[in-house]
């Protein structure tokens, strides 16, 4: 059975674990209180989520955890394949949701929302928003005249990427535009976006207080 510590970027696997039809068991992680949940720790010492356990095999950092499930479980319609001359597009996207739109996001949030209130204007978040919004605007030039970031076709790259979007949107960081909101309407609507909600507590909570699309 395949076991998924955490929420927060730990929503990006449990949605793909739902496209694939996969069985799975969610271990929720309180961040605050990690240094009591033994069987986290013993999963990931550096207790950061999420984490993945298949068996013998433990691995973390989301994007790659994507990647790991798809190349085990397909083939799918998730993944666009090397053959494919849409693959370059479907790896940058892929991999900017995390690297260059949540990371940057994530020091945003703890800049803005966090830091002491002296803290509050630093010269590092104000780097990270213009870098999130830098790569926002890949996306969106991308989407301007396509339904998803590969043409006509969901894949994994547009739950890395929604995850990003979403976690701007919902810490208040981030409004989005036109596009975007079109774009975060098809993705969050789909059956499995929405089981993935249901599975994942903290984060249906989390996005019931926040602001909405
Ligand atoms: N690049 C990592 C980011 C992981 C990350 O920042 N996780 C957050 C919650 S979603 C966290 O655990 N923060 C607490 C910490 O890093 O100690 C990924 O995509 O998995």
């Amino acid at each position: 059975m395949l076991t998924i510590y955490g929420e927060g970027r730990g929503f990006r696997v449990v949605w793909l674990l739902e496209e694939l039809g996969l069985a799975y068991r969610l271990h929720p992680v309180d961040l605050l209180a990690t240094p009591t949940d033994s069987e986290f720790l013993a999963i990931n010492p550096a207790g950061f989520i999420p984490a993945l356990q298949d068996g013998a095999t433990i691995m973390v950092e989301s994007i790659a955890i994507l990647q790991y499930l798809l190349a085990k479980h397909g083939p799918t319609s998730l993944v666009v394949t090397p053959d494919d001359p849409a693959f370059a597009v479907y790896l940058q996207f892929l991999h900017m949701g995390e690297a260059g739109l949540a990371g940057p996001m994530n020091t945003v949030l703890v800049g803005r929302n966090f830091a002491p209130e002296s803290e509050r204007d630093a010269y590092v978040t104000r780097w990270a928003a213009k870098t999130f919004e830098s790569r926002l605007g890949c996306v969106v030039r991308r989407l301007a005249d396509q339904a998803y970031l590969v043409g006509d076709r969901f894949t994994a790259a547009d739950i890395s990427v929604s995850y990003a979007l979403l976690l701007g949107l919902r810490t208040g960081n981030y409004t989005p535009g036109t596009i975007e909101r079109a774009y975060l309407e098809r993705t969050t609507t789909r059956p499995d976006y929405l089981r993935a909600m249901e599975a994942c507590q903290a984060t249906k909570a989390w996005a019931a207080r926040s602001p909405q699309l």
